[in-house]
């Protein structure tokens, strides 16, 4: 029953999340072939918005809306873990609040070791996503090629007995990915069919919290709290070696130091800055939901249109749109055109069952004659 349900869903959506380089942006590619989707080179970081794509799968004939994610590393100049978080946090609040079918978390395999940026992009995606919505992740390994077979099954292991096993316990999945297109077609198989469901930041956004307040902006703010320690400790080095070139009368030295020092306040300033806006950024849901809610009527009782209103709009299809190539938000404009085709769809349902009613009224009365 459920996944006849969610097959017949109006609209799917499957997120993509993980650290930078380990290839969400390529999966996406492989699937549409979206080349404005953009793809790092080496360990860059590339992407820096919330992007989506849409790839429709020709086994179900559902029109998957994939959403590419920037990875948290707050080494970038132009985008931190801050304005990541929120980009996040709004695409998910836009448009009455949207609901994923699945979650893919990419890592790659030919990491030696799980370092910080992979623990921390990890830890906010937890609590991001919460336990609840576990059963609809899928953890999957990259960069198989860049491995041997035996290394790559005994880090696989480890991933799954030490990191990972919350996860796994909570309802995740772990597969692998060859970057070919098989692979990724058999990962999308099923977590296209899983009923989607609201994040945990979502939930907590929608209780007023602050950005900042959220489980996953906690984790954000922990990460700035280290970071403002070690700033603090280069601080104090820095005036000490300072103190001595002015002692020393050392006029280059002294002006290469005051030029770190200038680089050192800045970092420090965008560290306060970055946590002024978590304690203070609020992301309300968006325009009202897609299908607007209405008081259920006698047919609604009797279970048939039931389903109509469950999560994203179920048991209506899809028209074929064309692919959203851009690698920005969805814009409000898009938001207005589904609200119309929402409201056009719901006003045929509406037609439908007043008539079923009517039939069943007359059939009804004519058996009672
Ligand atoms: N060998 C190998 N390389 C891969 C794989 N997936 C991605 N890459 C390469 O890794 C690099 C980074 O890939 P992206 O898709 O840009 O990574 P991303 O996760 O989108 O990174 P950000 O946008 O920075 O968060 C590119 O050079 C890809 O070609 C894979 O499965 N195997
Ligand atoms: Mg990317």
């Amino acid at each position: 029953m459920q996944n006849s349900r969610t097959i017949h869903s109006r609209e799917v959506f499957v997120a993509l999340m993980g650290p930078t380089g380990t290839g969400k942006s390529t999966f996406i590619n492989l699937l549409t072939n979206n080349d404005n989707i953009r793809v790092g080179h080496d360990l860059d970081s590339q992407t820096t918005d919330v992007g989506t794509s849409v790839w429709l799968d020709k086994t179900t004939g559902l029109s998957v809306t994939l959403i590419d994610t920037p990875g948290f590393d707050d080494s970038r100049s132009d985008i931190t873990d801050t304005d990541i978080l929120q980009r996040i946090a709004t695409y998910l609040q836009e448009n009455g609040g949207r609901m994923l079918n699945g979650i893919i978390y990419l890592h790659r395999i030919s990491d030696p070791r799980v370092g910080g940026a992979a623990k921390k992009n990890l830890r906010v995606f937890r609590e991001l996503c919460g336990d609840e919505m576990l059963g609809n992740v899928r953890l999957v390994t990259t960069n198989w090629s860049s491995v041997g077979e035996k290394e790559g099954n005994s880090r696989e292991a480890e991933l799954a007995n030490r990191i990972f096993k919350p996860l796994i316990d909570a309802g995740a999945k772990m597969l692998r990915h060859d970057k070919g297109l098989v692979s990724a077609q058999s990962i999308m198989s099923t977590l296209i069919q899983q009923i989607p469901g609201t994040l945990k930041i979502q939930t907590e956004l929608n209780s007023g919290r602050a950005l900042g307040d959220t489980s996953a902006g906690a984790v954000i703010i922990e990460e700035i709290k280290a970071l403002q320690k070690k700033h603090a400790g280069e601080m104090e080095d820095l005036m000490k070696e300072m103190q001595e070139a002015a002692m020393d009368n050392d006029k280059d030295l002294r002006a290469d130091l005051a030029k770190d020092r200038q680089q050192l306040e800045q970092l420090m300033e965008r560290a306060e800055e970055n946590q002024r806006r978590l304690a203070t950024a609020y992301v309300p849901q968006g325009p009202p939901p897609q299908t607007p809610q209405r008081v259920p009527r006698q047919s609604d009782e009797n279970g048939h249109a039931g389903n109509r209103h469950m999560g994203t709009g179920n048991s209506v299809t899809a028209p074929n749109r064309t692919p959203d190539t851009r690698t920005v938000p969805l814009q409000p404009a898009n938001a207005e055109s589904d609200t119309e085709y929402a409201n056009f769809v719901d006003m045929i349902g509406d037609i439908f069952w007043d008539t079923v009613a009517g039939v069943v009224y007359v059939v009804k009365s004519s058996l009672r004659m």
